[in-house]
């Protein structure tokens, strides 16, 4: 057993190894996350072609989306960084279990083999970030937002492999009057404007503790690369990226509600946001050039927080009309697998010179649909509103 204190060390030594080999490879991207710091915030690779490089974010280009590929690769999945990806040593590694809602308050350290013990499970969940989507606020609705301006590309499907939370939690000695969890990022701190939030955080609900929750280490049959969360993260299928606390260094439980300004001062309106809304996108390149002819073929992807996706509707006149999609999903069934998301495709029939709008508008089995206009809100969260997509046809 070792201290927080000593991973905190050897968290910071691997940092500083990290910058220096990545810095060779990385280039321009490392020259984006500005003045902030000389280490990188992203350590994967990050290629122009498949990427949109924000610094200490990064979205995958729906356009390089292999449309023959259900699951995202972690190398292609975006990363959200509030600071920067710590290397954790994950022989050091372990998450504290601690807080009023335990039998005993100063709780338990568990390392990673203790983790792995529990009983294995996996889950395919759709992993998207709140602020998926906001560019579209300014762009399409003519509303000011604050905030990285998204397309559609921080968004992912990945078959993730862990523990239960419950299982976990019901081992460590919880108290059946315990109501709500907090976790905690190994990550530094977050500073922003000068004020010092403290490390990444977000709390959850006991009922969400008990439902799905998982502490993950998998990802699509790989260990969770660095910038993803390893050695270990936590994963509430369906519910905003931020509520998936990367490089988990706590859980507190408590038997009284819990807050951070990860659920108060960000991804709040009118309360906490939770469960992922109903989005959809194309795979084809922003202001793309399609060749006319008998039929071009479009394909692209809907899904949802809450449910499968039941209908996806596609309009090739701006909204004129609407056609069906054919929603399929090589290699996976149509729904009915989780949270994963929707593979559709649509034959456009005799695409003729001119410019046009693509619209998709997708329901779930929940009975949420997409709207013509997404609620305004200044975090510009929840861009849930049928994007219109521009192509030319030449
Ligand atoms: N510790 C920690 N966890 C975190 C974050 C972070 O900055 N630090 N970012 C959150 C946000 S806002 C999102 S959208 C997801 C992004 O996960 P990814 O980078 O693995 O795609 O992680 C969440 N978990
Ligand atoms: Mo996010």
């Amino acid at each position: 057993m070792t201290s927080p204190g000593l991973n905190r060390r050897s968290f910071l030594t691997a940092s500083a190894l990290g910058a220096a080999a990545v810095g060779t490879t990385q280039g321009a991207g490392a020259v984006a996350s500005g003045a902030a710091a000389a280490a990188p915030a992203i350590l994967k690779p990050l290629p122009a072609e498949r990427f949109i490089d924000y610094g200490t974010n990064a979205e995958t280009r729906w356009d390089s989306v292999d449309p023959r590929r259900y699951l995202t690769p972690q190398s292609d999945l975006f990363v959200r960084n509030h600071t920067a990806t710590p290397q954790i040593d994950p022989a050091s590694y372990e998450l504290r279990i601690f807080g009023d809602g335990m039998r005993d308050p100063a709780g338990v350290r568990l390392t990673l083999e203790e983790i792995k013990a529990f009983r294995h499970v996996e889950t395919t969940s759709v992993h998207e970030c709140t602020g998926n989507g906001r560019s579209f606020f300014a762009t399409q609705q003519g509303q000011e937002v604050s905030g990285t301006r998204w397309t559609l590309g921080a968004v992912g499907a990945v078959r993730w492999k862990g523990v239960r939370v419950k299982d976990v939690l019901t081992a460590a000695g919880i108290r059946p009057d315990a109501v709500s969890v907090q976790a905690t990022g190994l990550d530094a701190s977050y500073v922003d404007k000068g004020v010092d939030h403290g490390r990444v955080r977000r709390p959850f609900p006991i009922e969400k503790a008990f439902d799905d929750a998982l502490l993950v280490w998998g990802a699509n049959g790989e260990a969770l690369l660095p910038d993803h969360g390893f050695p270990l993260r936590l994963l509430l299928p369906g519910w905003i990226g931020i509520a998936s606390i990367k490089w988990l260094g706590s859980l507190e439980v408590s038997t009284s509600e819990l807050t951070s300004p990860w659920d108060t001062k960000w991804y709040n309106v009118d309360g906490p946001l939770t469960v992922n809304p109903v989005r959809s996108a194309l795979e084809l390149e922003w202001n793309a050039e399609i060749p006319a002819g008998d039929r071009f073929v479009l394909t692209g992807r809907s899904w949802s927080g809450a449910a499968p996706i039941s209908r996806v509707e596609i309009s090739v006149d701006g909204g004129a009309t609407w056609a069906l999609a054919t929603q399929h999903a090589p290699g996976r069934p149509t729904g009915g697998h989780g949270l994963g998301w929707a593979q559709w495709a649509h034959t456009w029939r005799d695409p003729e010179p001119g410019t046009y709008e693509i619209l998709v508008r997708a329901a779930d089995r929940a009975g949420r649909t997409q709207p013509d206009a997404a609620a305004h809100n200044p975090g510009g969260y929840f861009f849930d509103a049928v994007v219109r997509h521009p192509v030319t046809v030449v």
